[in-house]
């Protein structure tokens, strides 16, 4: 979601379609053709294939048109690199505790 959000901030709406994956049922040439690791989300760009979402959210940043996602100040800069890897780390979290099976009252407090 991340990484279409930033491919919609942009207005890149025109220039990045969007395939939609069913995890449940994942089409045998996602895992094939375009990215062997096969989760998602990934970018075909310039024949290449990318995924990490926050890479994705950076790279759709600085590889396109449309307005800037990041402060061009540095401090301000490092600010927000900090910002998305604690929700990173938060969403990590809080994912592995849904999976979990066991108590993760602990965990997720
Ligand atoms: N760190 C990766 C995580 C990618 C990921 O785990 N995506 C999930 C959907 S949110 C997925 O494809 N899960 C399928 C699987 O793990 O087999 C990212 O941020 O892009």
């Amino acid at each position: 979601q991340r990484a279409w959000i930033a491919r919609n901030c942009k207005g890149l709406q025109d220039k990045i379609k969007v395939v939609a994956i069913d995890l449940a049922d994942r089409p045998a040439w996602y895992k094939e053709k375009v990215y062997p690791e096969n989760k998602v989300p990934a970018l075909e760009h310039n024949n290449q294939v990318k995924g990490e979402s926050l890479d994705l959210v950076k790279y759709i940043d600085s590889n396109f048109d449309g307005p800037a996602l990041l402060p061009d100040d540095s401090a301000k800069k490092q600010f927000a690199e900090e910002l998305l890897a604690f929700s990173d780390g938060f969403n990590s979290a809080f994912f592995s505790c849904l999976r979990s099976k066991g108590d993760v009252s602990d965990e997720a407090g």
